[in-house]
């Protein structure tokens, strides 16, 4: 094949069909046939081959991109989508964790204001308790008040109770010295007797009411001091009997190393009020001076 044949057009086919003494020829079986216008015919022929190839190709071509674009687009608005969602997602997971957070925080708010009332409530509770005690207080107080009040109109003016008895001590007197049997007389003439001591309560008693010796300040053998009471052991020496006729009990208050019956003539027992309730006894002279205590039972 020849480019310059080949490039020919119709001119050229027209000129040289014009020309037949120049055209060549091919033989098939008896009949000899041209050469040129069979090529130009299986030229065309594959050309319009050719031609309706490249227009099928050319449609499934774009038949392919027609139904691949619409499907890149889905894809890729799915994944624009899905981003969406991924960042939708993060969101949602952040902001429920700021709300347990927040559950939290309010779930320890709510304990601590939970306690704060608890601690409140025991609070208030003790104090109420208090005020309780102290309004207990109040009218025990007020009672007992209205009943010394009652109680010390009973004694006589210039005695004083103490429990459940009067006693006059002889010191508010303008003669407060006398020795015992004067004292005892004394005491009946005031229709009571010398203080017979039944109980420890009532030591107690005189001991929180009867003034004080300091020892420290003054020994109490020193002076001549002590208050005289009802006890005596001038029948039988060393047989201590109250004037009630009844045998001292038990052991006694005394001062150690009372009673000593010092100078064979100490007979009488008297009080010396010091530190210690139960060291207060002392034996004295009968004959001598002292201070004295009766006691009545109240009106
Ligand atoms: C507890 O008492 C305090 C003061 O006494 C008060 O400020 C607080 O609010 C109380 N708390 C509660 C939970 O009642
Ligand atoms: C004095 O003592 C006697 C004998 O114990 C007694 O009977 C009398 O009641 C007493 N007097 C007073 C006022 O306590
Ligand atoms: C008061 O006197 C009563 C009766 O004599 C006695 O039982 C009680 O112990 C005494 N109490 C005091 C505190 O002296
Ligand atoms: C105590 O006894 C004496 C002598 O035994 C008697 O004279 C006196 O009356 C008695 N006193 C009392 C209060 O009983
Ligand atoms: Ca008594």
């Amino acid at each position: 094949m020849i480019p310059h044949d080949f490039s020919t057009d119709g001119n050229s086919l027209h000129h040289n069909t014009g020309n037949k003494g120049s055209v060549r020829t091919i033989r098939v079986g008896s009949r000899s046939l041209p050469l040129y216008p069979l090529v130009i015919l299986c030229l065309g022929l594959l050309n319009t081959i050719l031609l309706l190839t490249a227009i099928v190709i050319g449609i499934y071509c774009g038949q392919a991109s027609e139904v691949s674009a619409p499907d890149q687009i889905t894809v890729q608005a799915l994944i624009v989508e899905v981003k969406q969602l991924q960042v939708m997602q993060t969101d949602a997971i952040k902001a429920r964790e700021e709300a347990q957070q927040a559950l939290k925080e309010e779930l320890v708010r709510h304990q601590q204001l939970k306690l704060q009332l608890e601690q409140n409530k025991t609070l208030s509770d003790s104090l109420q308790k208090q005020l309780e005690t102290l309004h207990i207080e109040k009218a025990t107080l007020q009672s007992d008040t209205s009943g010394t009040e009652e109680s010390c109109g009973r004694c006589l003016p210039g005695w004083f109770l103490a429990n459940t008895t009067c006693y006059f001590h002889s010191r508010s007197t303008s003669d407060p010295l006398k020795n015992w049997h004067d004292s005892r007389e004394d005491c009946i003439a005031r229709e009571a007797n010398l203080t017979v001591i039944d109980s420890w309560e009532e030591q107690l008693n005189l001991f929180e009411n009867l003034p004080r010796l300091d020892p420290s300040i003054r020994p109490w053998w020193s002076k001549p001091g002590g208050v005289w009471f009802g006890l005596t052991d001038i029948h039988s020496e060393g047989n201590w009997v109250w004037l009630n006729n009844e045998t001292l009990q038990g052991e006694g208050y005394w001062i150690p190393g009372e009673p000593n019956n010092y100078g064979q003539r100490e007979d009488c027992a008297a009080l010396m009020i010091m530190r210690n309730p139960r060291a207060a006894w002392f034996d004295a002279d009968c004959k001598g001076d002292k201070e004295w205590l009766c006691e009545m039972e109240p009106n």
